[in-house]
């Protein structure tokens, strides 16, 4: 016998003898075939090269976080900007180093607080902000020229970023020294977050203004948060959230140079944004690929300064991938995703807090969820390290494979015309929602382990305190300091910066630059952005739910049958199929929800009517009638479901349609279920809900009995 060096081929006979055949491949939803060993052989050919030099695989500084750690960049914001400072100002004391401010669904689409539109929405996903007294008072104690500030606005960007440059000019700081970052990113708005205003084309067109004034006004500000984030939460595969977003950052540099820009004045303070799910190793890998695309895309595009082809970015740990279900969990989640985000070499962080699949944070989660990033800074020792993953065999072949696959669809965007142009013909939502109804079945048929939701689930879950907001109370302040303000200001002037915005949104002025006058003479933002919405109208769309993914994946599954026949039955006894109005109402655009129900509804063969988005409860009632269905589900995720719900259910019945049943679904705590029942809501499907079991539920309703299907507790 000779002691020669294992081969490969003498572990793949060891590895099959231990495991008796069984097949260790393991195919992810992306379709990489991962195996079970990466050796030397799986990286001949890849040099990830050094950190801080192109293509910057290693990360975008030399010495990382051995240098300086990423920012701790918590996303914050709800009820009144009062109470939103007084939050940063608490969190910033115990070690936060960076803010990021949450606004709400009303000033996201360019409501002031005040709009008919808006009343269920008001200070509930975020802070509301009306005029740049809001703002002012956002920051109060905070000096602009010192702490970075990001703010997640894309719709009503324009009005945001003008009261962010006001309320720095007041507090004695010139825009020149203003930090931070704002989203502004739309093309995925359109895609999956929802919440654009305007259509297309002048959509876009307010983002090369933005690039044009920032680039010579506000040389310390990232003018867009190019973001992935929102497709890994709508359902969006990891090679699908990377070849969009680096596809949607080439568009916007293209837009940007076509504006007349020059590419390396403004692509520098181009930033992004990606989620950070529960497959570890993904994710890191997800990271580095960006940067090499990046930097490749940003080769091809003319960019001569390295700094325009460095990929910085901020991530939050996955929203989705927590439960409602025995949330502690989510701590241990939000901990992995954490550690993959740095390993990744990400600049800046948000980690979620462990009641995030039902309410914002309370002081006692939001400091749960800081802390987690500061005991990694501070206690672990793993910051002392560069790229510590750096030439791990896995590690780099993965990274290898999501360039090359991501490559694949960004080429498929760059023949069809770009981002734009795909967006419109609407395959890149189209693909993140099938993926999104494979991964739904997939958890459904347990196939995908969700612990404590479809494994291991309590027989008792208690309750955890959660933050309300009262959004009565929220929505009277805002209205008492709209009207004093627009009580004390100069109307005249008022109107005429108003007016001059409108003559220069057709006339191709830039809009920030006037908004901003505009903003110092207290327009509100309501005013502001309809002074657009006058030139550019008001972009609406309808859903189009995926026919045949969700279903699919049942196959000849004996409950499935059964609840088809069910379906059949009562179809039978109406004469025509049941149908359902899925109703998304208020200006939640979190679509997500609403579109998985109507896929696997419409798949086991109910009618199914979804709803367009942002309706009043007025606006449903009437389709519900117009359409004469037998039930309406109320999706609801950004808490406007005790106000709204109970409202459409008042006008059905006002109408004579009380035999309309009303169920609801989304982001409702089990706190707000007795409420909804009083309300008359018959049925409440929260988050991890499984859809088999919820069309068995409204079945039941609809006078037809199929008993519940188990799910295996955990041992006590
Ligand atoms: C960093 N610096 C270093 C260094 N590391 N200098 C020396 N040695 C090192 N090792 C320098 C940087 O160059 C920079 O200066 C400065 O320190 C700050 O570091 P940074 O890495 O740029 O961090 P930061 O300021 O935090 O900016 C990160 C960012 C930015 C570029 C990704 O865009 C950002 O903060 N984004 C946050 C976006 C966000 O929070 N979004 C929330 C979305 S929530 P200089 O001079 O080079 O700049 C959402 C949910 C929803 O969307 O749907 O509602
Ligand atoms: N405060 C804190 N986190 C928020 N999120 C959304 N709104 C807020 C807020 N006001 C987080 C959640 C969600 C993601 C989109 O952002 O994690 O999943």
């Amino acid at each position: 016998m000779t002691d020669s060096k294992p081969t490969l081929a003498d572990w793949q006979a060891a590895a099959a003898k231990e495991v008796k055949g069984k097949d260790l491949i393991w195919a992810t939803p992306e379709g990489i075939d991962v195996k079970p060993l990466y050796t030397a052989e799986d990286v001949a050919g890849i040099d990830p090269g050094l950190p801080g030099f192109a293509p910057f695989t290693r990360g975008v500084r030399a010495s990382m976080y051995a240098g300086r750690p990423w920012t701790i960049r918590q996303y914050a914001g709800f009820s009144t900007a009062e109470e939103s400072n007084a939050f940063y100002h608490r969190n910033l004391k115990a070690g936060q180093k960076g803010l990021s401010v949450a606004f709400d669904l009303a000033t996201h689409r360019g409501y002031d607080s005040d709009h008919p539109r808006v009343t269920g929405d008001v200070g509930k996903a975020g802070v509301a902000i009306d005029s740049v007294e809001d703002m002012k008072i956002l920051f109060d104690g905070i000096p602009l020229d010192q702490m970075s500030v990001s703010m997640t606005m894309n719709g009503a960007v324009i009005p945001i970023l003008a009261f962010f440059i006001v309320a720095g000019e007041e507090q004695g700081v010139p825009q020149a020294q203003l930090d931070g970052t704002i989203q502004n990113d739309i093309l995925k708005e359109f895609m999956v977050r929802n919440t654009y205003i305007y259509p297309p084309e002048p959509s876009m067109r307010i983002i090369s203004d933005i690039f044009a004034y920032t680039s010579a006004n506000m040389p310390k500000f990232n003018s867009i948060s190019i973001s992935g984030y929102h497709m890994q939460e709508a359902g969006a595969t990891q090679v699908q959230e990377l070849a969009f977003t680096i596809a949607d950052g080439m568009e916007y540099v293209k837009y940007g140079v076509a504006s007349g820009l020059d590419i390396d004045k403004f692509a520098g303070r181009l930033s992004f944004f990606f989620a950070i799910g529960m497959n570890f190793f993904m994710e890191i890998a997800k990271l580095r690929a960006a940067r090499v695309l990046w930097h490749r895309v940003m080769t091809k595009l003319g960019a001569k300064d390295e700094r325009s082809k460095m990929l910085r970015t901020h991530c939050q740990t996955s929203g989705v991938s927590l439960t409602e279900q025995d949330p502690y969990n989510n701590v241990m989640r939000t901990t992995i995703e954490a550690m993959a985000a740095m390993l990744g070499g990400t600049q800046s962080l948000h980690t979620n807090a462990l009641d995030e699949a039902i309410a914002l944070p309370t002081d006692f989660s939001a400091r749960i969820a800081r802390n987690t990033q500061i005991v990694i800074q501070e206690e672990t020792g793993m910051t002392k390290v560069v790229d510590p993953l750096g030439g791990s065999y896995y590690v780099e072949a993965l990274t290898q494979e999501l360039v090359d696959r991501a490559w694949e669809i960004i080429e498929r965007v760059d023949a069809e015309g770009g981002m734009a142009k795909a967006v419109a013909a609407g395959w890149p939502k189209a693909m993140i929602e099938e993926a999104a109804a494979a991964k739904a079945a997939r958890i459904d048929r347990k196939e995908e382990i969700i612990v404590g939701v479809n494994k291991y689930r309590l027989a008792d879950e208690e309750p955890i305190d959660i933050l309300e907001v009262d959004n009565h109370a929220v929505r009277e302040a805002q209205i008492a300091r709209i009207n004093r303000v627009k009580a004390a200001r100069d109307e005249a002037a008022a109107q005429a910066a108003l007016d001059a915005l409108r003559k220069g949104a057709a006339a191709k002025e830039n809009l920030l630059a006037l908004a901003v006058e505009a903003a110092r003479k207290r327009a509100t933002l309501g005013e502001i952005s309809a002074a657009m919405e006058d030139v550019f109208g008001r972009y609406g769309t309808s859903p189009t739910p995926v026919k045949g993914v969700y279903g699919g994946a049942y196959g000849d599954d004996a409950r499935w049958a059964q609840l088809m026949d069910g379906v059949a039955a009562v179809g039978r006894r109406k004469g025509r199929r049941p149908r359902m109005l899925v109703a998304k109402m208020g200006q939640d655009g979190h679509d997500r929800g609403a579109n998985l129900v109507s896929s696997a509804f419409g798949d086991l063969g109910f009618e199914v009517v979804a709803g367009p988005l942002f309706q009043t409860p007025q606006e449903a009632a009437d389709l519900a009638i117009k359409s004469d269905v037998d039930v309406v589900g109320a999706s609801s995720l950004a808490a406007g479901h005790k106000t709204l719900i109970p409202e459409l259910i008042g006008l059905l019945r006002q109408a004579g349609r009380s035999d309309i049943k009303v169920v609801a679904g989304g982001v409702i705590p089990a706190q707000d279920y007795q409420f909804l029942r009083d309300a008359g809501v018959q049925g409440i499907f929260g988050p991890g809900t499984n859809l088999v079991d919820a069309a068995g539920e409204v079945l039941r309703l609809l006078g037809h009995n199929i008993p519940p299907e188990g799910i295996e507790e955990a041992a006590e």
